[in-house]
C-alpha cells in the first residue's frame, strides 16, 4: 500500500494508536497502521477484491429520496454491491468487529478478507467463515435505534436475496446471578422510550385525570425462530452450563443508556426512579437492556418476508448488584459468543424465507 494511502480496519478513523496495539495476525490481514485520509481509497487485492476499502464524506450523492454515489455507495454505511454477504453479524463496539474478525478467511479465489470503514463510523468486514466456504460479514452497527436504521435499510439496499442477520451486543443483565451470561431475547423484544410530552408543561393530565407516563413500553417483537434456535444450539454448545452460560428471556432496547435505563442523574429531570421495578413488575421475564435489537427485529419483521433475525447479549453489567465484568471476561465471551453466532448464521437456511 502506497504512502499517503488510508489503510484502515474496521476500528475506523481516528484510532490509529489503539489499532497499533493489535496482534501481528491482524496486521498482516491488513488491519495496519492509520495514515493520512483521502476521501476515498480502494486498495486492490489479489483477484481484484479490495482488501481496504476507506469511504469518505466528500462524494457527490443522487436521488434524495435514497442517495447513492457515483459508484452506488450507499449515504451512511459506504457500502456497494458485492461488498457484503447475505449474513450479517451486528456488533455494536469495533473493537469487537476487530476481535471476531479472527475467524474469517479470504475467500476461496484468493480475494483477502474484506474491510470497509465508512466516513460515519461504520465498518463492513467480509469473509469466509472457517472451512465452511460460506461468506459472512462483521458490521459495527454502532449505538442507538437510528444506527441499527441505517445499517438494515443500507444493507438491504446494495444485497440481493434474502438476508439473515444476528446481532452480538452487551448489555445491562435485569435479573439477579446473571452477569457475564449471554442473554437470548428468544421470547421477544420491547421498547422502552422517555415520552417527552410527559416533561412538557402543556402536556397537563387526561381527562381521567392521570398524568402522561415518562417512559412507554411498546408491545413485543419477535426473532424468527429457526435463527433464534440456531444460535441458542450453537451457544449451548460453545457456553458453559451454570455461570457464564446463556439466559433467554425478554429484552427491553432502550432509546437512552441513562434515563430508559433507570440510571439516576443528578443533572437531569429524568423521572425514571421506579422504571426498573415497572419494567420487571410489567414484564417479569425481561433479561436485559440494551440499545438496538429491538430496530433490528421490528425491521426485519416489516422486511417483507426478506430478513431474518436474531440476537444475543453479554450481560456486561448486573443492575441489582451493580456489578460490572472485567475487560478480560468480557474479551472470552465476545470470542465464544461472536462464533457461535457465526456458526448459527453459516448453519441457517437462506431458502427458508
Ligand atoms: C451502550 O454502552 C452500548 O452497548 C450495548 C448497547 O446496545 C449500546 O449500543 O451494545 P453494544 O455493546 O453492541 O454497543
Ligand atoms: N449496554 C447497555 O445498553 N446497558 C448496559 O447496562 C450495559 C451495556
Amino acid at each position: 500500500m502506497g504512502a499517503g494511502v488510508m489503510e484502515a480496519g474496521p476500528t475506523g478513523p481516528g484510532t490509529a494508536t489503539m489499532r497499533r496495539g493489535g496482534s501481528t495476525a491482524m496486521r498482516r490481514r491488513g488491519f495496519g497502521v492509520l495514515c493520512a485520509a483521502r476521501p476515498v481509497v480502494h486498495s486492490v487485492g489479489a483477484r481484484g477484491r479490495p482488501a481496504v476499502c476507506s469511504v469518505g464524506a466528500s462524494r457527490q450523492m443522487k436521488n434524495a429520496n435514497f442517495p447513492l454515489d457515483a459508484e452506488g455507495r450507499t449515504f451512511h454505511l459506504g457500502c456497494r454491491k458485492g461488498e457484503i454477504s447475505n449474513r450479517m453479524l451486528s456488533v455494536g463496539d469495533a473493537s469487537r468487529a476487530q476481535l471476531l474478525s479472527q475467524f474469517l478467511k479470504p475467500f476461496p479465489n484468493g480475494d483477502p478478507v474484506f474491510n470497509l470503514v465508512s466516513s460515519r463510523g461504520f465498518s463492513i468486514t467480509t469473509g469466509v467463515v472457517g472451512d465452511s466456504n460460506t461468506e459472512v460479514s462483521i458490521v459495527t452497527t454502532l449505538m442507538g435505534l437510528a444506527n441499527m436504521d441505517f445499517v438494515i435499510r443500507e444493507s438491504r439496499a446494495v444485497i440481493d436475496g434474502p438476508m439473515a442477520v444476528v446481532r452480538l451486543g452487551t448489555c445491562g443483565a435485569l435479573q439477579p446471578g446473571t452477569l457475564g451470561k449471554v442473554l437470548v431475547p428468544s421470547d421477544g423484544c420491547v421498547l422502552v422510550h422517555r415520552n417527552p410530552d410527559a416533561f412538557t408543561q402543556q402536556s397537563g393530565g387526561s381527562a381521567n385525570g392521570d398524568s402522561p407516563s415518562p417512559y412507554l413500553i411498546t408491545n413485543p417483537v419477535f426473532p424468527n425462530a429457526e435463527l433464534c434456535n440456531g444460535l441458542i444450539t450453537q451457544l449451548q454448545r460453545t457456553l458453559p452450563k451454570g455461570p457464564g452460560g446463556i439466559k433467554c428471556g425478554i429484552n427491553c432496547t432502550t432509546d437512552s443508556f441513562y434515563s430508559s435505563q433507570g440510571r439516576i442523574a443528578e443533572d437531569f429531570d429524568d423521572r425514571n426512579e421506579n422504571l426498573i421495578q415497572r419494567v420487571l413488575g410489567e414484564i417479569p421475564n425481561a433479561v436485559s437492556f440494551e440499545m438496538e435489537t429491538f430496530q433490528l427485529l421490528h425491521l426485519a419483521s416489516c422486511s417483507k418476508g426478506t430478513i431474518a433475525a436474531a440476537a444475543c447479549a453479554i450481560g456486561l453489567a448486573e443492575r441489582a448488584s451493580n456489578e460490572f465484568m472485567t475487560p478480560a471476561q468480557l474479551v472470552e465471551m465476545e470470542e465464544k459468543a461472536g462464533k457461535a453466532a457465526m456458526d448459527a448464521l453459516v448453519s441457517f437456511d437462506l431458502s427458508s424465507l
